[in-house]
């Protein structure tokens, strides 16, 4: 057999021939990654400024938590629900001691979380609020992002995410985000079968959309008025990310239902949890909702580690801190060059939306910034966001910006 060239190359086409096209991945293989940096296949280095879309916010191949999957591979990785182990407990214990609920529903992917969150708003609805059967409906929001499953997408205003995945699933009524008065309506005239709103404290997906200070807290006392669950989904904005734990804690909100995901599996593995007090929680009773690697002991020591290191490294502090340097950084860049419209973002989860009307979109810019050393991908055609590991420096950010100047000054 003729010397392959073992290359970037060489992977994109295995990948190519073998894998599924559900994606368009910028043309770098990577091979390593520690900290703020991975690198691909020819050695190059890299600044990660996605963090796996925020689930790598402890940084690549955290030692801790590195160590602590090692240990526990070594000891017991999945028993299923069928039988107790001795980690899902103390587990259960320190995440809803820490965020302040009374139970924790352990499951794998942020899309379980989400349609877990929803199985439970719609039992609660029920059993509690006392909604007509299968009449229950949640409030979503206009350009949510929830994850790809058929019911997320059912509600999804992305005809990309939907568009042939019918027939979908009822139940859902869409609001604009970031207008109270709609949601206000909404709730004044159908409340009575609705059980919950769903809700992204900032929308990742559709741009990082902040929305204006006092809504998300607006928001919850209309729910609260109308005896209607807020669900949080901070798969993307918790654990640090915006600045707070949660992106609620910037409104003191502390939602009816919380959902986590990507970064409490520390990088490593996915591990996503529901929270809610037990008037919520206990409608749903054994055998209702399940699954084979739910609350499974790897899953929860690492997932312990994951918040042990968010804590004690204080990372939210570091993404307040370097989060407003990088802007600040970004906004001096946008004051040289007529190609970033909006600089935009809390915390490390960022955005610059690239005015393409100069004939450069944001995939040809994230192609430079990849040449000279930094990778972030556009969403939704112009914008790039930029959401680099927690534990990023003064000197990285500052790295971060001299790549993202060097790649954008020369483009007239
Ligand atoms: C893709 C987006 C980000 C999420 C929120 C639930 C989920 C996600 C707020 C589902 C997942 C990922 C999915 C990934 C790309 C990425 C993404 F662009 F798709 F929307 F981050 F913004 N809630 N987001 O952001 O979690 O099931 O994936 O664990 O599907 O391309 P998951």
């Amino acid at each position: 057999m003729m010397d392959v060239q073992i290359d970037s190359k060489y992977y994109i086409e295995l990948e190519e021939k073998y894998g599924a096209h559900n994606y368009h991945p910028l043309p770098v293989v990577l091979e390593k990654g520690r900290g703020v940096y991975v690198w691909d296949v020819e050695g190059k280095k890299y600044l990660d400024c996605l963090s796996a879309y925020s689930a790598v916010n402890q940084g690549h191949c955290h030692p801790k938590i590195t160590e602590t999957l090692a240990q526990q591979a070594h000891k017991l990785t999945l028993t299923s629900r069928a039988f107790y182990n001795n980690v899902l407990g103390e587990y259960e214990k320190f995440m809803t001691q820490l965020f302040g609920y009374d139970k924790l529903l352990p499951m794998n992917t942020g899309a379980e979380g989400v349609e877990t969150a929803i199985k439970l708003a719609r039992k609660w609805g029920y059993l509690k609020k006392g909604i007509p059967p299968n009449q229950a409906q949640i409030l979503v929001c206009n350009k949510n992002f929830h994850g790809r499953t058929t019911t997320i997408i059912s509600f999804s205003s992305d005809p990309t995410a939907k568009t042939n995945f019918g027939p979908f699933t009822p139940g859902f009524i869409e609001v604009p985000y970031n207008n109270i008065h709609s949601l206000e309506n909404v709730l004044k005239n159908h409340h009575s079968t609705i059980a919950a709103l769903l809700i992204e404290p900032i929308q990742g997906e559709a741009g990082v959309i902040v929305p204006d200070e006092g809504y998300l807290k607006n928001a919850y006392e209309l729910c609260k008025k109308y005896n209607v669950l807020f669900i949080a989904d901070e798969i993307q904005t918790g654990l640090g990310r915006t600045g707070k734990l949660l992106a609620c804690d910037y409104e003191n909100v502390h939602p009816d239902i919380l959902i986590l995901g990507k970064a409490l599996g520390g990088g490593m593995l996915p591990v996503s949890a529901v929270l809610a007090n037990d008037d919520i929680m206990l409608c749903i009773q054994p055998g209702e909702h399940g699954s084979t690697f739910g609350g499974n002991p790897l899953a929860c020591k690492v997932a312990i580690t994951s918040v042990q290191v968010i804590i004690e490294e204080h990372l939210s502090e570091n993404a307040m801190k370097m989060g407003e340097m990088f802007r600040e950084g970004l906004k001096a860049i946008q004051q040289k060059t007529d190609l970033i419209e909006t600089v935009r973002g809390k915390g490390l989860l960022n955005a610059i939306v690239i005015n393409e009307k100069k004939g450069v979109t944001a995939w040809d810019i994230c192609l430079k910034f990849a040449e000279n050393g930094l990778l972030a991908k556009p969403t939704h055609g112009n914008i790039i966001r930029l959401a680099p590991p927690l534990i990023i420096n003064e000197e990285q950010i500052n790295e971060a910006l001299h790549i993202i100047e060097k790649s954008i000054l020369p483009i007239k």
